[in-house]
């Protein structure tokens, strides 16, 4: 579209400017089989979570296991991050292990309809609930964006087993259903469910469903990676664009890329220097 003065009444008109000088491409949500992306948004739509088995193999979790352990030094500064829990931030910043869980196509796929195009990865940590650890606190993920319930879902998180997690080791507690709750919290006589699943499994759920770490009463460790995405809007939880390298965001694939905030959304959302941010990667 050729944009002058005369055409732009609205913000719409303005969709096809700076948007369009870098074609976006499908997403690698694309390549999942549509009756597989129907089953997965009936279950969100009805539960707030649907949970994927096995999408790792078991060799793919030890070598993030190994890669991720080295970090793991102090347990968190209060009740919510958990002061029996292990948490890494940035850790695109520091490995690609974790790489294929972000950009994983099952969840993309699953992203692509929740969302609007260019949404943006929000957070991206490791979690290693310790023996002892008690339940965290009941939350949802979109709950620090301040816009009343009930409401369609801001966010959308994906919570991967990188060990197994049973119903006893603090793996995720969800309160099924509880995505379209008005303004209540949980209470005594709700319903919840202790995500259990093996190892290299996958949790996604809408960012307004109620949940949180479990309490962990065994002798074991559970790790976890969790991938938290939202509305391209929106003010990520972490603030990647500050804290990834462009040689690392031309080294990621480009659905990372585009969700760190290489991406516009239109008309001019995410520009620097009034210019598409993928232009600062050109450069040398
Ligand atoms: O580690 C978990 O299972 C859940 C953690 C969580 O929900 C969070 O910290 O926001």
């Amino acid at each position: 579209m050729n944009v002058d003065d005369q055409s732009v009444t609205t913000l719409e008109d303005l969709r096809g400017d700076l948007a369009l000088r870098y074609k976006r491409a499908p997403t690698g949500g694309a390549t999942v089989d549509p009756a597989i992306v129907e089953a997965d948004m009936a279950a969100l739509d009805r539960d707030g979570y649907v949970i994927w088995e096995n999408l790792l193999s078991a060799e793919d979790c030890r070598r993030t296991r190994d890669v991720v352990r080295p970090w793991l030094g102090h347990t968190g500064r209060n009740s919510f991050e958990g002061h029996r829990t292990q948490r890494i931030y940035s850790v695109l910043s520091r490995t690609r292990a974790c790489d294929r869980l972000v950009d994983h196509p099952r969840v993309l796929a699953a992203l692509d309809q929740l969302l609007m195009p260019n949404y943006l990865l929000s957070a991206l940590q490791a979690i290693n609930i310790q023996p002892g650890e008690t339940a965290q606190l009941a939350h949802h993920d979109d709950g620090f964006y301040p816009v009343p319930r009930p409401r369609a879902p801001l966010a959308a998180a994906t919570i991967w087993a990188i060990d197994d997690f049973t119903a006893d080791n603090g793996s995720t507690v969800l309160f099924p259903g509880s995505h379209r709750w008005g303004k209540r919290r949980p209470g005594p006589g709700d319903r919840s469910l202790p995500v259990v699943m093996p190892v290299g499994s996958c949790v996604f759920f809408v960012g307004t469903l109620w949940h949180g770490g479990g309490a962990n009463t065994t002798t074991r460790d559970r790790l976890a990676v969790t991938a938290q995405y939202c509305q391209p809007w929106l003010r990520p939880m972490e603030a990647f664009t500050l804290s990834i390298s462009r040689e690392i965001a031309r080294e990621v694939s480009a659905d990372i890329r585009r969700m760190l905030g290489y991406s516009i959304h239109p008309p001019f959302v995410g520009a620097v220097d009034g210019l598409h941010p993928l232009r600062l990667l050109d450069e040398p």
